[in-house]
């Protein structure tokens, strides 16, 4: 163990020998010609200075630190904290001299001078100060700044300045403000240390091992995780929990014995303002501790908790907190003690206290033992059931985590009633990356407009506050992660943008899709001269914007869901798990199909939301037409709102979603030469496998549906 510790901090991180994904070389061109000048002490202020130090080595510009002479010398990017600059260069009295000013020392102090200036201004306006990872960005006189108040602050305003390129050195703007409006921006990792015999090395992974564990030890792969870090900082992310929430044997002993591996982590992930968090079992005073019980009401579980967690601190000063999935799925939780789900978390939340650490609970509860033939259980319910009646019991810092939807990830779900139901609680929204329901990686299916739908969403109606805003007041988001030790990180080449998208939605949850796929593509594809960058960036938009709702029109109708093979969750099978324990039913008979979620005659799922949702969706007049078998059992020939039948639109989109794909895998041909040949080839594999998934779903929904239903297409194409 020692010897493994000594040689991963003996070793040099060299981010560059994995694929770059947003952060090519390229990316830094604009940086890196430039004369820099950093100003600032501490880890994060260092890594800055190494980043623009390499990007300068290798763009012909120059990076200097802390200026010790009087005033500053001249350059053309400063990066500052606020604290950090030199006397000289406090606020000028007078405005910034003319634009066509050279960026001469006198310049650069008047650049930074008018930055700190408005910076002022602008705080006393919003009467809020940059906060702990805000910063401002302005550009006088030939000069542009970045301001922050601290370090993680300088480092997100560095890879601002990445996104913008040379747009960040072009004409003269005033200070602009940028904040995060979540504090909280979280990846899970659900990577097992032990390779799992049913869930292998990562649960739900589709890219390869994990880039932490490998085969029972820690992989050692410093590069990879320090390329990881830093990708993750690009984008806005600022903690990640390190392994999987089903904490199997092995996994358990992180929190313990195994706790080195952890420091690792932690340590390599920390200059790049990540916080590590570890899942631990709820049974851990019983299997480490070897207590006789781990009833949150006994003193020595909380004893032992307490001195557990203070161990962990005293390695691990900044430590995020614990991850729990409790009561679920066969985990261990506070319900074999009699205790509840507050109980339950207030006890490691009380452990974790004294360092800032959080506890975050996980909301995804729920009974999957059922039997198909009983109507009044209702998976959709239960997270609702078991965690709004315990609203305001628990402590500060417990974070409840709830799934978007009430089910399980699927390509379609109306929100979680949760969300509006816990005012008294801090919540996060969970988001899936990893696209166990949405193609596994094989299929492109580009997830962030999906998320903007649910994060725009309004439970207590329009003029009402929204998904996000709940989010950003309480514990903010999280998301099962996507990369494994695949080159391309994320097996699809283009599930790489699901991974950027999550960071930057979490930035700003009101940025469009499309904007953020455009710069995704504009720092992932690195300019060349041979490449027309508009006709690659209009055809990745044409494959990808409306990729989701292409992959919801082959697959499962209506936001009915699930309809995938047991078990791995991969490519159709309508009936799959239509009678086994797990309650994920449709109810498809020969007259029609859908769960009858209503107040009137079914699970009373609707009476959960508020209004105006909980009357949208118990009518079925009202309710829309994407998440109809979600909320009510039909018969085939319901008149939609879009005009067509239930089993003509099941038909219809089928048809055309296999369409699009094969549309898809044309426009990807285009690009042939204008990708690199490694990830064209890798993608053009993928869509291959799309193509014949697609058109293997359409065939089976389409089947399934003609000989329950008896019903011939309109159109008389071919059905079996
Ligand atoms: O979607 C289901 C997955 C499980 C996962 C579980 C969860 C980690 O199929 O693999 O377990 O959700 O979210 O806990």
């Amino acid at each position: 163990m020692r010897r493994h510790r000594d040689q991963v901090r003996m070793s040099t991180p060299d981010p560059t020998d994995v694929h770059p994904a947003w952060l090519p070389d390229e990316a830094w061109r604009a940086i890196g010609v430039r004369r820099i000048l950093v100003c600032g002490e501490g880890t994060l202020v260092d890594t800055v200075q190494a980043e623009v130090e390499r990007a300068a080595d290798r763009y012909g510009g120059t990076a200097r630190r802390n200026p010790t002479e009087a005033g500053l010398p001249p350059a053309d990017l400063v990066l500052a904290l606020t604290d950090a600059l030199p006397p000289d260069s406090s606020p000028a009295t007078e405005p910034g001299p003319p634009e066509t000013l050279t960026a001469t020392a006198t310049a650069t102090t008047t650049a930074v001078a008018t930055a700190t200036a408005q910076l002022a201004t602008a705080t006393a306006q919003l009467g809020e100060s940059l906060g702990v990872e805000g910063f401002a960005l302005a550009r006088h006189a030939g000069v542009t700044v970045v301001l922050a108040d601290a370090p993680a602050g300088l480092l997100y305003g560095l890879f601002e300045l990445v996104r913008l390129g040379e747009a960040a050195f072009g004409p003269t703007h005033p200070v602009r403000v940028h904040r995060p409006v979540m504090a909280r921006r979280m990846l899970d990792h659900w990577d097992n240390v032990d390779v799992h015999p049913v869930m292998g090395q990562v649960e739900r992974g589709y890219a390869g091992g994990s880039i932490f564990w490998h085969d029972g030890r820690p992989r050692g792969d410093v590069a990879r995780v320090t390329a990881y870090a830093r990708l993750l900082a690009a984008c806005g992310i600022n903690a990640v929990s390190v392994n999987n929430v089903n904490v199997h044997a092995t996994e358990a002993r992180l929190l313990t014995e195994r706790l080195d591996d952890v420091v690792d982590l932690a340590d390599l992930l920390r200059p790049y303002a990540i916080r590590v968090h570890l899942a631990v079992t709820f049974a851990a005073p019983m299997v480490l501790g070897g207590l006789p019980t781990a009833d949150p009401l006994d003193q020595a579980v909380r004893d032992w908790w307490a001195e557990t967690t203070a161990r962990v601190y005293a390695r691990i000063p900044d430590f995020g907190g614990y991850l729990v999935k409790a009561d679920s799925e066969g985990q261990p939780g506070p319900f074999s003690y009699g205790r509840d789900h507050a109980d339950g978390a207030n006890l490691l939340a009380e452990a974790l206290a004294p360092y800032g650490g959080v506890v975050h609970w996980r909301a995804f509860v729920y009974n999957h033992r059922q039997d198909w033939r009983d109507r009044s259980t209702d998976r959709a319910r239960a997270a609702y059931d078991h965690f709004a009646p315990l609203d305001g019991r628990f402590r500060d810092n417990v974070i409840v985590q709830v799934k978007h939807g009430p089910i399980d990830f699927q390509t379609r779900e109306p929100v979680s009633p949760v969300i509006a139901a816990m005012p008294g609680t801090r919540l996060a929204v969970e988001f899936q990356v990893t696209q166990e329901y949405t193609g596994q990686q094989k299929h492109v299916c580009y997830l962030a407009p999906w998320w903007s739908e649910i994060l725009r969403f309004a439970p207590w109606g329009d003029d009402g506050r929204t998904v996000a805003d709940v989010a950003a007041d309480g514990g903010g988001l999280v998301a099962v992660s996507n990369v494994g030790d695949d080159e391309f990180w994320t097996g699809h080449p283009l599930a790489q943008a699901n991974l950027y998208a999550f960071g930057r939605l979490c930035w700003n949850p009101r940025l469009r899709p499309q904007e953020v796929l455009d710069e995704w593509i504009d720092l992932t594809f690195a300019p060349d001269a041979r490449v027309d960058p508009e006709l690659l960036r209009r055809t990745l938009h044409e494959i990808m914007d409306d990729s989701w709702r292409t992959y919801e029109r082959y697959t499962a109708p209506l936001g009915v869901g699930f309809m995938v093979r047991p078990g791995h969750h991969y490519g159709p099978d309508v009936d799959g798990y239509e009678y086994t324990p797990w309650g994920t039913y449709h109810f498809a008979d020969r007259d029609g199909v859908g769960v009858d979620r209503t107040r009137a005659t079914g699970t009373g799922f609707t009476g959960q939301y508020p209004p105006p949702w909980s009357e949208q969706y118990e009518s079925i007049d009202t309710c829309p037409d994407e998440l109809l078998l979600f909320f009510h059992h039909v018969p085939y020939g319901h008149l939609l709102h879009c005009g067509s039948t239930v089993i003509q639109h099941i038909y219809d989109t089928h048809f055309e979603g296999v369409r699009e794909v094969e549309a898809m895998c044309r426009r990807w041909e285009w690009l042939a030469r204008l990708v690199d040949p490694a990830v064209h080839a890798r993608v053009t594999e993928r869509l291959a496998e799309q193509v014949r998934c697609a058109r293997e779903w359409c065939d089976q929904v389409n089947a399934y549906f003609h000989r329950k239903s008896g019903i011939p297409d309109a159109h008389g194409r071919a059905l079996h």
